[in-house]
């Protein structure tokens, strides 16, 4: 089949993320006068709960508190996620979030040949935005689509972010191939209908990747070529190796 959409994640697939998301929430935690604290431990638990927002209320309602109090802290979880937004966004400003490997140089590939390349995430628009604004190749118009967590109120492993950059782009999803980090986001375009490529990040590699079309610990870049245990023929992953992969219907 010929590849037309790329969709790529982007909390652990973009961009390894998530501790820079732990220690926003923690310090918006604070801020607010709580005494939680994510440990990565906890956070690697707690990332089974795709969208901050779902995940702080997962969490609460696993405190124990009275129905009461489990209300109030619940009603103060927007007020809390905008100063977590803030304090991550002020986070990849400060430069304190990379890009991964291969993922400017297979965007690049893309836009030469002609595919369409769709930013399909759970997170927040800012937070988007600022990995952007400090990646300037990868700025909003290098995108033909980008969903983000505002556009699909349900969350990954629902399939309704994917469906909706399908929608947008035009294009059927056995002709796109999703590249993300996680079981939900594996889940979640899989259940749009959408073959999926994994590049598991330090929060993710435990998890199950079954059907995926390959599971890697990272795309690989000339400067970071896959180790010989990643299992693969070629030492970083091009549109090639996806199209190779992909379902010939
Ligand atoms: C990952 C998520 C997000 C981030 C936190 O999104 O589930 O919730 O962990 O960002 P994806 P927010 O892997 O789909 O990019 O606090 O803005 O939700
Ligand atoms: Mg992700």
């Amino acid at each position: 089949m010929k590849l037309r959409a790329l969709l790529l994640d982007v909390d652990g697939t973009l961009a390894d993320t998530e501790e820079a998301h732990r220690r926003a929430f923690n310090g918006a935690f604070a801020r607010h006068g709580y005494n939680w604290h994510w440990d990565r431990d906890i956070y690697r638990d707690l990332l089974r709960v795709a969208g901050g927002r779902e995940r702080m209320v997962h969490f609460i309602n696993g405190l124990g508190l009275s129905a009461d109090r489990t209300r109030e802290c619940i009603a103060e979880v927007p007020v809390i996620h905008r100063t977590k937004t803030s304090l991550y966004t002020h986070a990849v400003t400060a430069g304190e979030v990379q890009l991964r490997p291969g993922i400017q140089r297979l965007v690049d590939s893309a836009r030469a040949a002609g595919i369409r390349v769709g930013i399909v995430t759970t997170t927040s628009a800012a937070n988007v935005r600022a990995l952007m604004a400090v990646n300037p190749r990868l700025s909003a118009d290098w995108f033909d689509s980008v969903v983000t967590g505002e556009r699909a109120p349900r969350k990954k492993p629902a399939p309704d972010a994917y469906l909706e950059a399908l929608a947008e782009l035009g294009i059927e999803a056995s002709a796109a191939v999703a590249i993300e980090d996680s079981r939900n986001g594996l889940l979640a375009a899989a259940a749009a209908g959408i073959p999926v490529v994994i590049s598991w990040c330090q929060w993710t590699a435990h998890e199950d990747f079954a059907g995926a079309l390959m599971a890697l610990p990272s795309l690989g870049d000339p400067e970071a070529p896959l180790p010989p245990e990643a299992g693969q023929t070629f030492p970083w992953l091009e549109l090639e190796h996806i199209e190779e992969a992909m379902p010939h219907g």
